[in-house]
């Protein structure tokens, strides 16, 4: 695990152009970081090397101007090479998240060094297995789904025969038991999920839909920073 100071993962924006509904990527990280969520991934299948590099500076700046830069975690998805140039630009950017099939992490980890976080989506077909078994040394947190199906995603949860896999609450549990780090928890999470999973012992939530695409981003935010708060730890 890295040396960073501190890392909260408990409300976890996932965003990217495709899912704004049109609006500015950025005016939905403002939204959900002024309603206190505490770390935002910048994921986009569709935007280009530049256009991410770009997004990154502008999530950097709008953090650094709310005076949050200390305590949200500004990651991008699975582009180490966006994260390298941001930061050669000089923009604060906290790290990365990867899935099994990227960049290795002990590379991302070599290029990014000691104090970046390096976030791990753990592969549908041996989760449980993986979450037990991986070396955990280059890796700060799992990312583990869906609870639900997703629009957003729909091939997240697809199993090696094709099906889509969800995770109950009780497997949560035992993921999140298996796993020497935390563990954060998405795919179709809504608000009405908040409860249950606060209290499987994961370390936080993520979603893309339920903020970006919501009629109010930053009310929809605000609820599920509640709702969390007021659940987590009751286990
Ligand atoms: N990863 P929404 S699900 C980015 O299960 C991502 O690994 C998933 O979007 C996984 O909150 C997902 O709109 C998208 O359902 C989640």
């Amino acid at each position: 695990m890295s040396m960073r100071k501190k890392l909260d993962i408990s409300a976890y924006l996932v965003v990217g152009p495709e899912n704004t509904k049109g609006r500015p990527v950025v005016s939905i990280i403002k939204d959900a970081v002024e309603a206190g969520f505490t770390c935002v991934q910048i994921r986009s299948k569709v935007a280009s090397a530049r256009e991410l590099i770009q997004l990154t500076q502008q999530a950097s700046e709008a953090i650094a101007q709310i005076g949050k830069s200390d305590e949200v975690t500004l990651l991008v998805n699975d582009r180490l090479d966006v994260v390298l140039a941001a930061r050669k630009q000089g923009i604060k950017v906290d790290g990365i998240h990867v899935g099994q099939s990227d960049i290795p992490v002990d590379v991302c980890r070599e290029y990014l060094g000691q104090d970046s976080v390096i976030g791990l989506s753990a592969r549908t077909h041996e989760m449980f297995e993986y979450i037990k078994t991986a070396d955990v040394s280059q890796i700060d947190y799992f990312g583990v789904g869906p609870v639900h199906e997703t629009m957003t995603k729909p091939d997240c949860g697809l199993d090696l025969d094709g099906k889509v896999v969800t995770r109950s609450f009780d497997e949560i549990s035992e993921l999140v038991r298996f796993s020497k780090i935390p563990v954060v928890v998405g795919g179709g999470v809504k608000l009405a999920d908040i409860p249950p999973l606060a209290q499987t012992g994961a370390a936080g939530f993520f979603v893309v839909s339920a903020v970006s695409e919501a009629d109010n981003p930053k009310q929809a935010a605000a609820e599920l920073v509640n709702a969390w708060k007021q659940y987590a730890g009751i286990i």
